[in-house]
């Protein structure tokens, strides 16, 4: 890929492209002497981040400060680049239960409004963190705490279920350097090392659609004593049964902290474990060309894992950085691409292209939940399947939590498991969708007295 003078891209042509010239076609569908060659267009390499990793079968998503929401080029670049977005400071403890039992959400509903609107997904960011904590909080004794530590994870879990797509649980809860021991936060003094685990556990009853995740800094070095620290509890949480689904490694880089050459090894062994990994708040000091390299090696190093399921960058343009002055985003004070947008957009754009003849891609799907009406008694659920390649067919799985019930689907073709609480929902007739494109199913599930949302399993494309 080059750029021309104008700043824009050119793509380096597919095989397909390659093969027209040799043969000196211009176009697709021409007739040879022999007879009539149809060839199908190839996809273009696509331009924009969000495009480029949904095809790759990843989100790409920003940091989102909700006081930005008005202004004009912050969200053109928002909604033309990115297909996740993660709340900055809105769903932290100061912001929204600055005094117990007394929540606000006005900014983060903001925020998720602006993105369900426009079907981008959501991270949410940070239940259970020692830092942005009101005063409060670290005043109360253990039983307290525990109490309000619960309290808090269900409340804003309930008030946004079925709409985040991963929540950070436990945020930043081991100490830096070489002691791997667990950071001393009010937490850990009140109620011990099993407090992250009775997170998670809290958790998951609160939204069990949401992925849940533990989130860090300094976790991106496989051989550093705090990623071993991690590591290790990660383990133990998947040996004995805490559900735990993703690591978040944050990735703020800098000259004293670069992008380790191991990233890509560090990512593989905790998808080894068997959870989701996610670059959750990717950004590199620097500049120009240098900038450009450490970003390109830090995507790929999440594309070459399959279980590194989405990169978010700390941000949109550099002014707007919590470390501004390192200009360590991928646009600049004007919202132009700088070159390490480029790479960005080049490495997702990768040598996958799907629709390219011999280089088909994976085909990946991806599946997303939203409720859309309630009675007393019942509700509907609908599920979105999203084609992130061609593909010819797709089965989602959709589980409820006894007694619930499904009743009735439509839009799709359900089989069931002996229990009869897990559905696997797949086309009614032919399956086939385009690179982008969705279509969606729907089902009422009878409550009898429970209302958590169903999970939904992976979206498995074929
Ligand atoms: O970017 C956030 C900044 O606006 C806040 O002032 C700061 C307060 O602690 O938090 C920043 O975000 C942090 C994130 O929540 C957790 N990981 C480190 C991030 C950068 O400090």
């Amino acid at each position: 890929m080059s750029r021309d003078s104008s700043g824009s891209v050119r793509t380096r042509p597919g095989p397909l492209a390659r093969v027209r010239r040799a043969l000196g076609l211009a176009a697709a569908g021409v007739v040879a002497a022999t007879g009539l060659v149809v060839l199908s267009e190839p996809a273009q390499a696509a331009d924009t981040l969000g495009a480029a990793a949904a095809a790759r079968g990843r989100y790409f998503g920003a940091a989102v400060a909700a006081n930005r929401l008005g202004e004009s080029q912050y969200v053109t670049v928002l909604n033309r680049e990115f297909t996740s977005v993660t709340p900055e400071n809105e769903m932290k403890w100061d912001a929204t239960e600055p005094s117990r039992g007394s929540f606000s959400f006005g900014n983060a509903d903001r925020i998720v409004n602006h993105a369900r609107g426009r079907g981008m997904s959501i991270r949410g960011h940070a239940l259970v963190w020692h830092s942005q904590l009101p005063g409060w909080v670290s005043g109360l004794s253990a039983t307290d705490l525990r109490s309000a530590m619960n309290n808090h994870i269900t409340t804003l879990m309930r008030r946004w279920q079925g709409q985040i797509h991963s929540w950070d649980v436990v945020n930043e809860a081991f100490e830096d350097g070489s002691s791997g021991a667990r950071r001393n936060s009010v937490f850990q003094q009140r109620l011990g090392n099993g407090y992250i685990e009775e997170a998670f556990r809290t958790a998951r009853a609160a939204d069990p659609s949401a992925k849940l995740c533990y989130n860090d800094y300094n976790i991106e070095d496989a051989n550093a004593a705090k990623t071993r620290a991690v590591y290790n509890m990660v383990r133990d949480f998947k040996q004995r049964g805490v559900p735990i689904d993703c690591v978040g490694l944050q990735s703020h880089f800098n000259a004293q902290s670069p992008v380790p050459a191991n990233f890509q090894q560090t990512i593989a062994q905790f998808a080894a474990l068997g959870v989701d990994v996610q670059i959750t708040e990717l950004d590199i000091e620097g500049s120009g060309q240098t900038q450009a390299t450490n970003y390109r090696n830090a995507v790929n190093a999440c594309l070459a894992v399959s279980r590194c399921t989405g990169i978010t960058v700390w941000g949109i343009p550099d002014h707007y950085s919590w470390r501004a002055s390192g200009t360590p985003l991928l646009f600049d004070g004007s919202y132009n691409k700088k070159p390490a947008y480029y790479a960005v957009l080049e490495a997702l754009n990768g040598s996958s292209n799907p629709g390219d003849p011999g280089d088909p891609g994976t085909a990946s799907c991806t599946a997303t939940y939203t409720e859309t009406q309630r009675w007393g008694d019942r509700f509907n659920g609908q599920v979105t399947v999203r084609a992130n390649t061609a593909i010819s067919s797709w089965a989602v799985t959709v589980t409820v939590t006894p007694p619930q019930r499904i009743s009735t689907t439509w839009n799709g073709s359900p089989t069931w498991d002996g229990s009869g609480n897990v559905m696997t929902m797949r086309p009614n007739g032919n399956g086939a969708l385009a690179a982008g494109q969705s279509t969606s199913f729907g089902f009422t599930v009878m409550a009898n007295g429970t209302w958590s949302a169903p999970r939904i399993g992976g979206c498995t494309a074929s």
